[in-house]
């Protein structure tokens, strides 16, 4: 097998610069720990454990086991019409993980699958109660939920709808964002300002009645967009007014669920409880693909107990990979390592470390803001004047020319270390995106 990738390769890379990638290729061709190894031989530290879904680091042995293990077992069942045990014991470690009355899980395979179900279960809720009126779904500007087409709608990424505009779904608004770099630029956790920009949840309501609106979807902290940290009690008031006009609230928490923050989910850490949750990513450390929503009690009851007959699906809706005794067998094991090593407590341990670190790149010339709650951060960097987007993928190709695989939001450069980072390994991740930061400088 070529280790390099010609320019007529068939892969055509998803999110990638095909045509660059062509003549620049970047192949990983190993992973231990928290380091990618390139086919050149190289060692590249892992800043977004992957893509944000690796916190245990890679080739943890006890996955490993339960990849050799389950085919022998179960290797598929079908999904519809029947449980496996696995699915079974891992839907009840989910629900044990998430707050409050959270306790039903529906899998799926991936984010966008997530979130996809859960604007369906929205929708399907107020339908059961007869307000089937409630078709609109309220999303947030710079929100990222995957690249389904309800996902891209009430998403909030610019260039990822506008090729597919016509396809939009009806009724969807978006609330602003509450990054404001004049406001907060190098707050240090939750920013003190801003938690009045949930009030643009009002003025939609006001807009639009509330009798119209099923479900308002956020992520707690926005990632994709390079980490948008929520303002002091700005998920609190969003609760409060979902709940003031029987609006669902939907947390995204794709990115931020399994410990990003310290806690199990980024709603334990903020202390507000949805109704409906996603999750993916690092269920099984990203070793296979496996989602799922997390659904309130009442949500499902009412589902549950709607008028279809007693043969009949209650919520259609399901995938042939929800459930699979594969991925359910691989993200037990991701949640006995997260236990057993006491992970999540350790991501909250390395949080005040990571954040120092991380600021102390202020001064850096170039470098404009730093955002960061738990174990995840975002260094925003001075445009390239007229080429947006050119800094941070310049700072990126260095970082890979170099020892450390860095992911660029635009100019903003994302860090995610792994969970089982050293303190030592974050100091020196954070002198190796200084090196990147001041080369892409340099370059002009
Ligand atoms: N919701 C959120 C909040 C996400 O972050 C998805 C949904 C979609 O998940 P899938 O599994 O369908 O990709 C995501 C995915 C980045 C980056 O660079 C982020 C994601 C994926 C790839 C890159 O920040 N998030």
């Amino acid at each position: 097998m070529s280790a390099t990738a010609p320019a007529s390769s068939a892969y055509w890379l998803p999110f990638t610069p095909n045509r660059y990638f062509a003549e620049h290729p970047k192949i990983l061709a190993g992973a231990k720990g928290a380091y990618y190894t390139t086919s050149d031989g190289r060692t590249l530290f892992d800043s977004l454990s992957g893509l944000w879904c690796s916190p245990l680091g890679h080739a943890h042995p006890a996955i490993a086991a339960a990849f050799a293990r389950q085919p022998h077992v179960l290797d598929f069942a079908p999904s519809f019409q029947f449980g496996n045990p696995q699915a079974f014991a891992l839907a009840e470690r989910v629900a044990d993980l998430a707050p409050g009355s959270l306790d039903h899980v529906f899998f799926v395979n991936s984010g966008s699958e997530a979130v996809d179900t859960a604007i369906k279960l929205a929708i399907a809720y107020h339908r059961a109660r007869g307000q089937g009126q409630r078709f609109r779904i309220i999303g947030r500007e710079r929100g990222y939920h995957g690249v389904g087409i309800a996902g891209i709608s009430v998403g909030g990424m610019v260039a990822n709808r506008k090729t597919f505009a016509p396809l939009m779904m009806n009724g969807v608004d978006h609330l602003r964002h509450p990054w404001d770099p004049a406001e907060m630029a190098f707050s240090r956790g939750q920013p003190a300002w801003g938690a009045h920009l949930a009030e643009d949840l009002e003025r939609l309501v006001a807009l639009h009645d509330a009798s119209t609106i099923a479900a308002v979807i956020v992520e707690p902290v926005q990632g994709s967009t390079g980490v948008l940290v929520p303002p002091q009690g700005y998920l609190q008031r969003l609760r409060e007014i979902c709940t003031r006009h029987g609006i669902l609230l939907i947390f995204d928490e794709v990115i931020t669920g399994y410990g990003r923050l310290g806690t199990p989910f980024a709603a334990q850490a903020f202390n507000v409880q949805p109704d409906l949750l996603t999750f993916a990513k690092a269920i099984t450390n990203g070793t296979i693909p496996l989602g799922g929503v997390l659904v309130d009690r009442n949500v499902r009851d009412t589902i549950l107990h709607s008028d279809s007959p007693a043969h009949a699906p209650e919520f259609l809706h399901g995938y042939t990979y929800s459930g699979h005794p594969m991925s359910c067998a691989v993200g037990l094991a991701t949640l006995d390592a997260y236990a057993s090593e006491g992970l999540f407590q350790r991501a909250a341990e390395l949080a005040p470390i990571f954040e120092a670190a991380v600021h102390s790149l202020r001064g850096t010339p170039g470098v404009t803001d730093i955002r960061n709650t738990g174990l995840m951060a975002a260094v925003e960097l001075a445009p390239v004047p007229g080429k947006p987007g050119l800094r941070g993928f310049t700072t990126f190709e260095h970082g890979f020319n170099n020892d450390i695989l860095l992911r660029a939001a635009g100019d903003a450069i994302s860090l995610a270390p792994p969970f089982i980072s050293t303190a030592d390994q974050i100091h020196s991740m954070v002198d190796s995106l200084r090196l990147a930061i001041t080369a892409a400088q340099a370059a002009g």
